[in-house]
């Protein structure tokens, strides 16, 4: 009786978000079977789910914000350093060794070699995507055409105005700047203190509305897709990419925990997994940042001096699921076009995918637009992505998962990694975080 209502108490979002996916399986089931919606009943049916997606992207800008600005104060800035710096070597180790992974099994598995090939007949089995309309390759922008009357945009919410990766620096530099200014620079950590707590609150209420917009956004998206059959066709390649994704996040990001942290890594996942489970419903590493935090800090109180720093960063430039994609789809697509593949092509590729990783930002399905920089450097024609962009979104979930938990991973090794300047500090500052819960 106790038990289950503790439990029931201290997991309630998680299971009601559980529900909303089996409902919003249901629901999108049904009205796809019977609904007959015209394309505007289906915009305004995935419409909560859109609500949802938009709140999160509007919150993550004064998160990030107030979170590096207030993380990067309260450390020492000799202490940051080292904190970066093993962040950075985590980031590189896990990316690289996710991109060996991919290339190891799409060489084995082969899924694109032989009759395979044949099978996705590249004009007739694609139907709807069979030209790209336009490339603006700008930034990491780009859209791609799908047929001449539906545009299937891939522009990042960042790539026409916020840049996040130039927004880290300058909190990096002004949260060093301000925690040196001692007295007067106090006031200001305060302020974005004050800004963090307030937005963590805004969290808090986005979370209520959460299983709703999941329960509309899965639905949403079981009744606009088109081709089922797809699947079938690009079967044994998106099965490489999702036993790789899968070995990647139960035993390498887990052993390289246990290795370094010694607690169970699996207790630590599972801590996450409401943000697991967002990350794979919006397909956003940033967007899911939100809730990255509130289940690193509160269900596996991780020390929030080292959140602040490991997570936004993470979820901007960590991509462990996006760099093992990007190298299997790029060996893919060499097999369907019978590219031989010699040890310099497949190094070429390993050093672009990592670097497209990287690139890539946390929007959804951005690791798409960065293959091209892939496909390009070995000399394969960048158009070709469209042969995987039927089932690019279901992939994009998958990978977005996988770069949600290394950030985590992440988090709590560099925190043990840390414990000594972490206790060095409890003891000669006063500079504390505020507890905003
Ligand atoms: N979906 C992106 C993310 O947020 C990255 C990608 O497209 O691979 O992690």
């Amino acid at each position: 009786g106790c038990d289950c209502q503790r439990f029931l108490r201290n997991n309630w979002l998680l299971l009601s978000t559980v529900c909303a996916v089996v409902l919003g399986i249901g629901v999108g089931v049904l009205v796809r079977e019977y609904g007959k919606l015209s394309n505007l009943d289906k915009f305004y049916f995935a419409f909560p789910g859109e609500v949802l997606m938009r709140m999160l992207k509007l919150i993550i800008l004064p998160l990030i914000i107030s979170s590096m600005i207030t993380g990067v104060a309260a450390l020492d800035s000799s202490v940051s350093g080292k904190i970066g710096l093993r962040a950075v070597v985590y980031y590189f180790c896990t990316t690289v060794i996710a991109v060996i992974l991919g290339i190891v099994l799409v060489v084995t598995i082969k899924p694109g070699v032989s009759q395979k090939a044949d099978e996705i007949d590249r004009t007739g089995s694609t139907p709807e995507v069979t030209t790209v309309d336009c490339i603006t390759y700008k930034c990491f922008t780009i859209s791609f055409g799908r047929n001449k009357t539906k545009e299937y945009k891939i522009v990042g919410m960042y790539s026409d105005g916020i840049n996040v990766l130039g927004l880290i620096v300058f909190c990096l530099v002004f949260g060093i700047v301000i925690g040196k200014m001692g007295e007067k620079g106090q006031v200001l950590v305060d302020f974005f203190n004050a800004l963090n707590d307030a937005t963590m609150k805004i969290v808090q209420i986005i979370m209520w509305y959460m299983p709703l917009g999941i329960l509309f956004l899965i639905a949403g998206k079981i009744i606009e897709v088109e081709d089922w059959e797809i699947f079938r066709k690009l079967g044994l390649y998106m099965a490489t990419v999702l036993s790789g994704l899968a070995i990647h996040s139960v035993v390498v990001l887990p052993l390289i925990y246990l290795i370094t942290v010694r607690k169970n890594p699996f207790r630590f996942a599972i801590g996450m997994a409401q943000a697991l489970l967002t990350a794979l419903m919006i397909s956003s590493s940033s967007a899911t940042l939100p809730v990255t935090f509130r289940c690193a800090e509160e269900k596996n109180h991780v020390d929030k001096r080292i959140t602040r720093f490991v997570l936004p960063v993470g979820a901007t430039i960590n991509m462990d699921g996006t760099a093992l994609y990007e190298a299997v789809a790029a060996v893919f697509i060499a097999q369907l076009n019978d590219l031989e593949l010699d040890v310099g092509k497949i190094i070429t590729i390993s050093v672009t995918a990592t670097a497209a990783s990287i690139g890539a930002a946390g929007v959804p399905q951005a690791g798409l637009v960065t293959m091209v920089i892939v496909l390009s450097a070995v000399g394969l024609p960048a158009e070709d992505v469209t042969l995987i962009i039927a089932v690019d979104w279901l992939l994009d979930r998958f990978r977005t998962m996988v770069n949600v938990l290394g950030d985590a991973f992440g988090a709590g090794i560099v925190e043990k990694l840390s414990k000594r300047e972490l206790e060095q500090m409890d003891v000669s500052s006063e500079v504390n975080i505020v507890n905003p819960f």
